[in-house]
């Protein structure tokens, strides 16, 4: 299914850990807490922003993001990886389509929720909140590019979501709320059922795992069936398998099971994989699945919504090297010991942008083709 790469190729990435050679990094400019709405609640009395409160993350906070960003642009830079960054758009300002109006934007920082590079195409996920509805835009300067310079690159949309209410349980969040960990697991997790209707296909290019012909997908707060069918119909030369993890709030699977290496899953220690099929997968095809290290910080950092498990957000450069966030020293000590060379990455307060490592960036070129690393599957899985 994959043809030579001719000079022109911009575009090309199978997985998660072939060479890297070109990469988007996103930008802190402007971020914002975004307004209410139904897809998601922020209520951080403890941080100032109480819940129906929105606005921009501090000044400070954004410079001392885009310092750590920017230094890890040069890291990537001093090793020959070319690096691309999105426009920011003002995030502050209400947007609307003819169904609704929501107060504010988001941000740019994480690309990887946005874009999901698979071969030679780049698809632009649904997305399910309202305040990440018109984030593509950021991106749009550099697919044009692409488009222009690359004549096998194939630029793809998801149909966009209407979002309209329908697409959101009524007093989700509420009820949400009054749950343990272990309720949540119970009512959510096993009926892969948050907040999200089934009223049409929505997912998160995040929620993907890139292992050449198979891609993991994980059925969350920001991906429904619908989504799941929408790329598995999408990408029908791919096996598309879907997983639930023991987590009552998941976002996203690149906290939570992400490769490092042919034959190598880093699974974060309290997430385990609920969808045995998953785990039987991975054992007939001689894929060991590691625990991840404790993270060095217990709590999430101010203004956060991402967890402490964001130790897991790693960038692989090729299958021997890893950026890790820099102060994660158990994780670094686990994967020095796993034979990789780390490359310690300070990006701590990058996080209430939007996550670590691997949420920050976007893969556009890979060497390698697409591989098949499982081959004897389970039936209906
Ligand atoms: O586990 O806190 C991190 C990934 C966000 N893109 C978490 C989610």
């Amino acid at each position: 299914m994959t043809s030579p790469d001719k000079p022109s190729t911009v575009v090309c990435s199978w997985n998660e850990w072939d060479p890297l050679r070109h990469v988007i990094v996103g930008r802190a400019d402007g971020a914002m807490i975004q307004a209410p709405e139904p897809a998601v609640q922020r209520d951080w009395p403890q941080w100032g922003y109480p819940l129906g409160t929105y606005g921009p993350l501090p000044q400070e906070m954004a410079d001392k993001a885009n310092e750590q960003l920017d230094n890890f642009v040069r890291i990537l830079e001093n090793r020959g990886i070319r690096v691309d960054r999105p426009t920011p758009l003002d995030f502050s300002q209400t947007v609307q389509t003819p169904d609704w109006v929501q107060k504010s934007m988001f941000g740019c920082m994480p690309p990887r929720d946005l874009l999901l590079t698979v071969g030679h195409q780049i698809l632009e996920a649904t997305m399910c909140y309202r305040s990440r509805w018109f984030e593509y835009l950021c991106y749009r300067p550099l697919l044009e590019r692409y488009f222009q310079d690359d004549p096998d690159f194939r630029w793809e949309a998801a149909p966009k979501p209407r979002l309209t209410d329908r697409t959101y349980r009524d007093g989700f969040w509420q009820e949400f709320g009054a749950k343990s960990e272990e309720e949540r697991i119970r009512d959510y997790s096993l009926n892969k059922q948050w907040v999200l209707t089934e009223h049409e296909p929505l997912f998160d290019a995040a929620e993907v795992g890139r292992f050449g012909r198979d891609l993991f997908v994980q059925r969350s707060t920001t991906t429904n069936a619908g989504g799941v069918s929408w790329l598995r119909r999408h990408f029908p030369d791919h096996r598309i398998h879907e997983a639930v993890f023991y987590e009552g709030d998941p976002v996203h699977i690149d906290a939570t099971f992400i490769p490092l290496r042919p034959g190598l899953i880093l699974n974060n220690r309290k997430r385990v994989p609920l969808t045995a099929e998953l785990v039987e997968l991975c054992r007939r095809n001689d894929w060991e699945i590691v625990p991840c290290a404790v993270p060095a910080r217990p709590e999430k950092p101010r203004l956060s919504f991402c967890s402490p498990w964001l130790t897991m957000n790693t960038l692989m450069l090729d299958p021997k090297t890893i950026c890790v966030e820099s102060g994660e020293t158990a994780q670094m000590e686990l994967l020095d010991k796993l034979g990789f060379e780390v490359i310690p990455v300070p990006f701590w307060d990058v996080a209430p942008f939007g996550g670590g490592l691997h949420c920050s960036t976007a893969d556009v070129y890979r060497e390698g083709t697409c591989e098949d690393y499982f081959p004897k599957q389970i039936a209906g899985y």
